[in-house]
């Protein structure tokens, strides 16, 4: 068989790649190794920035989101027993749009289908080879066991932190950049009404807290956690205990609280690839960088991702020029560092590193109030959580 783009893995950045290249008459397979309610049933980000929904809708993928995707003008930060709000609309003109991201990839799955170009889930053994050449083959095992080869264009590895695409690389042929943070966040999903409506960061002496919702009768919430706990070190009365501790105000605000219907730990870390490209092997989404959590950007910026390259591939086959191909490594990397300062800056300013470091405690907490109380860090900081600063949206 032959495509254009071989695309490997089916979360945002592949679904979403897949989607603008057809929408551009471009032809792709995309080949997943888990089923799809694996992929759907997955709880990770919900939050997404304008420039994602604009994205999302105009490619034909925002209409389920218009009605169920719950726009938010406030994010609020607790800190010494009190609540701030920062008003995203009032500093920087736009609300955030909650909107869980399985919900994103059941809409791009449904406009794939609709397509009629492939979408093979559970892909075993999938390999690439070939990329020396100037046509790549992607091959795996398909559900029935039978082998296929698919002779590509051009590679898109889409397949996450774990996959196989960035492990292809020759070693040297790309530099990693990581940053390991010496802590985790435990995260539910619970049955209960949110108590608020407005996304709440919270720092605390214990540490991180994290509310939010996901629609109105399911929350979301994250704290934080040392890297080396066991979910078993959390029943739930703990994870409630210590989310009503951290994020407690003096005004009496507490989290509604309800059954747990998830449970997950997840590590702390920043993580680049330079360049994000192997001759025709193009890396997008998480393969390529991860970001801390703290900041929200990775489902954003694994969709930044996909319309770069469905920008630069269509280039290539409308003008048989390959300057775009050339520039999509530099132009995803200015913004992907960018983006990496504010959520590690973020995650610096919300988490307690040392619980015997009280000088580390009180800067903070000095930290976060110059946050609320000047207006030009509240406006630069609605500016860079909208994802509209210069470099992470114009340029
Ligand atoms: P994904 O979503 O990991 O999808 C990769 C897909 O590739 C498949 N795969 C393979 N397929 C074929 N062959 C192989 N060998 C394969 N190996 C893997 C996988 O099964 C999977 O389906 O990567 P993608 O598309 O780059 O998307 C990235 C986002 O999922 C990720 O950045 C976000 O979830 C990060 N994130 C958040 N991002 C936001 O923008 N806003 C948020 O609020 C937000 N909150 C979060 C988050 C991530 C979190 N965790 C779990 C780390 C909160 C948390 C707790
Ligand atoms: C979430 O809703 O899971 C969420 C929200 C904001 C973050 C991270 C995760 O920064």
């Amino acid at each position: 068989m032959r495509t254009q783009v071989g695309i490997v893995g089916a979360g945002p950045a592949g679904l979403m790649l897949g989607q603008l290249l057809h929408l551009r008459g471009i032809d792709s397979v995309i080949v997943e190794k888990r089923g799809r309610d694996y992929v759907i049933d997955r709880v990770r980000a919900g939050v997404l920035e304008p420039g994602t929904v604009d994205l999302l809708t105009a490619s034909g993928v925002g209409d389920r989101l218009a009605v169920e995707g719950l726009r938010r003008g406030g994010v609020h930060f607790n800190f010494a027993g009190a609540r701030h709000r920062i008003d995203l609309v009032a500093l920087a003109g736009s609300p955030i749009t909650i909107y869980g991201q399985n919900e994103v990839l059941k809409d791009l799955i449904d406009a794939r289908i609709a397509t009629d170009r492939p979408l093979v889930f559970e892909a075993e053994e999938v390999r690439i080879e070939d990329l020396e050449s100037s046509t790549p083959k992607l091959r795996f095992q398909a559900q029935a066991g039978e082998p296929r080869e698919i002779v590509c264009d051009f590679i898109a590895g889409c397949d996450g932190f774990h996959g196989v695409c960035r492990a292809t690389i020759p070693p040297g042929a790309v530099t990693t950049h990581e940053r390991v943070y010496p802590f985790s966040w435990l995260g539910i999903l619970a049955e209960a009404t949110p108590a608020s409506e407005e996304l709440i960061y919270a720092y605390h002496e214990r540490g991180f807290a994290l509310h939010n919702q996901r629609s109105p009768t399911l929350i979301r919430a994250h704290v934080q956690c040392p890297p080396d706990d066991d979910l078993s070190a959390w029943p739930d009365e703990r994870v409630w205990s210590e989310l009503r501790t951290r994020t407690a105000t003096a005004s009496g605000w507490r989290p509604n609280e309800g059954p747990i219907l998830k449970k997950s730990l997840a590590a702390m870390r920043g993580f680049v690839t330079e360049p994000m490209r192997y001759r025709r092997l193009f890396l997008a989404g998480d393969s390529a960088h991860i970001f801390p959590p703290s900041g929200a950007k990775g489902l954003n910026m694994a969709i930044a991702d996909a319309q770069v390259l469905a920008d630069a591939i269509a280039e290539h086959y409308a003008s048989a020029s390959d300057g775009a191909l050339d520039l999509y490594s530099d132009t995803c990397l200015r913004r992907v560092w960018n983006v990496q300062q504010f959520a590690c800056w973020m995650t610096q300013m919300l988490h307690r590193f040392d619980p015997n470091d009280e000088f580390e405690h009180r800067t903070r907490l000095s930290e976060l109030e110059h946050l609320m109380t000047c207006r030009e860090a509240s406006t630069s900081f609605a500016r860079r959580y909208l994802g509209l600063s210069p470099i992470s949206h114009d340029e």
